[in-house]
């Protein structure tokens, strides 16, 4: 997302003894584009081919959800090429601090497009007449023992033909492939100009918050819930997206 009054991240810089668990508090969206675009490689990416999907997939007159939305660039990505279907954007997040930035964002963009900005856990929200779901980074911190049902949810919510956008960090078998793909990742973080302090506290950090998966795992659940159409459409070393069609 394109937010010139971003904060540099540098919330790990300093020795922290005891590293806090990763929360969505205030701290974390006054930096968060800086934050998720030095950290996750090919963000930009997968933000703007969300924008892409979309424009193949929204049908006229369905809603299309944006699953823990944070400042709105899935959502602004989607709105932009779908305006003039009728198609409602429904953008969910549990922070409210994240909402609230959000909600200014949205309020100063052009779009044409209805959006709708729900303040919940996104397994607690009706889903209904979507022609597109998606969760960009999100998945990865629901408890892993309600993914399924989550899926199982969006599944039934989907109309015939629509898709699923699901981004997430992965896991990789054996642990050696884990290390080397890990690695890689903190090598582009280094790239990005943290350091190596801030890299090992955020690691710590979100220890336990964001629990990553196998990529056959995320393939057979979603097979497991009816999506018989199923492929990464992108991976940059343990950053992956995948499409599921219903
Ligand atoms: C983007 N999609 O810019 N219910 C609702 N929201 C949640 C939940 C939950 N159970 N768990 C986490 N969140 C965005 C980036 S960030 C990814 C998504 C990251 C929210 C959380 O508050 C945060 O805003 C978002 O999901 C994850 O494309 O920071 O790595």
């Amino acid at each position: 997302m394109s937010d010139s009054k971003s904060k540099r991240d540098n919330l790990f810089a300093n020795p922290l003894g005891a590293v806090p668990g990763f929360v969505f508090d205030q701290a974390v969206v006054d930096v968060f584009p800086d934050m998720i675009s030095r950290s996750v490689p090919g963000y930009e990416t997968i933000i703007s081919h969300t924008g892409e999907l979309a424009a193949r997939f929204v049908q006229p007159d369905t809603n299309c959800y944006d699953l823990g939305c944070s400042l709105g660039a899935s959502t602004l990505a989607i709105s932009h090429r779908i305006e003039g279907r009728n198609a409602n954007v429904i953008a969910v997040d549990n922070s409210p601090a994240m909402l609230e930035k959000c909600r200014l964002i949205l309020a100063s963009d052009s779009t044409t497009t209805s959006i709708d900005l729900v303040n919940s856990d996104i397994c607690n929200i009706d889903i209904y007449n979507a022609s597109l779901v998606v969760m960009n980074f999100t998945l990865q911190f629901v408890p892993v023992e309600q993914r399924l049902g989550l899926l199982e949810k969006i599944y039934r919510g989907l109309n015939p033909g629509g898709c699923l956008i699901i981004s997430e960090k992965l896991s990789f078998k054996p642990e050696s492939l884990n290390s080397l793909l890990s690695e890689l990742h903190h090598d582009f973080k280094r790239g990005q100009g943290y350091s190596n302090l801030e890299i090992s506290q955020k690691r710590d950090s979100i220890e336990n918050v964001l629990v990553p998966e196998t990529l056959d795992n995320h393939i057979q659940r979603l097979r497991a819930c009816g999506f018989q159409s199923t492929s990464p459409w992108f991976q940059c070393f343990n950053f992956c997206s995948l499409v599921a069609i219903k």
